[in-house]
């Protein structure tokens, strides 16, 4: 046996740069992005956030996506375990998808949503950012 101590180290510092550099990628990042309409809504009545899906290499909208999962809550405020009511209101237009919202406070909220995409086996999930007011 001949390993010697340099190569050990070596070969465990290289061990080290290769998990360091797999968890700094972590997952790829996905091609679909949910963006908002109008990134302001008011605290007056009923509030609506329309999300555009967009598939960003292609620079198509997505539509027919089935979003089963939102949750509506003020994380960007730092206030992640304030929720408030969230209901889908179906696609307006064309890869844009319509969603009632009822804030309870002034101050950024956040409306994640996981959707089931055609063509696609993984659930694409993101969020968009608004402002209530
Ligand atoms: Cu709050």
């Amino acid at each position: 046996m001949t390993f010697s101590i340099s190569g050990r180290i070596a070969s465990i510092a290289a061990a080290i740069v290769a998990l360091v550099s797999l968890s700094a990628c972590g997952k790829p990042a996905s091609p679909y992005v949910f963006s908002t309409v109008q990134s302001e809504i008011s605290m007056a009545g009923e509030a609506i956030i329309d999300v555009r899906l967009l598939h960003q290499p292609s620079g198509k909208p997505v539509v027919n996506a089935v979003i089963f999962e939102t949750r509506f809550d003020m994380e960007p405020d730092g206030m992640g375990g304030m929720t408030a009511p969230v209901s889908a209101q179906g696609s307006p237009a064309p890869g844009i998808y319509r969603f009632s919202v009822a804030p309870t406070m002034a101050g950024r909220w956040e409306l994640k949503l996981s959707a089931k995409v055609q063509g696609e086996a993984e659930t694409v999930s993101g969020s968009v950012v608004v402002t209530a007011q």
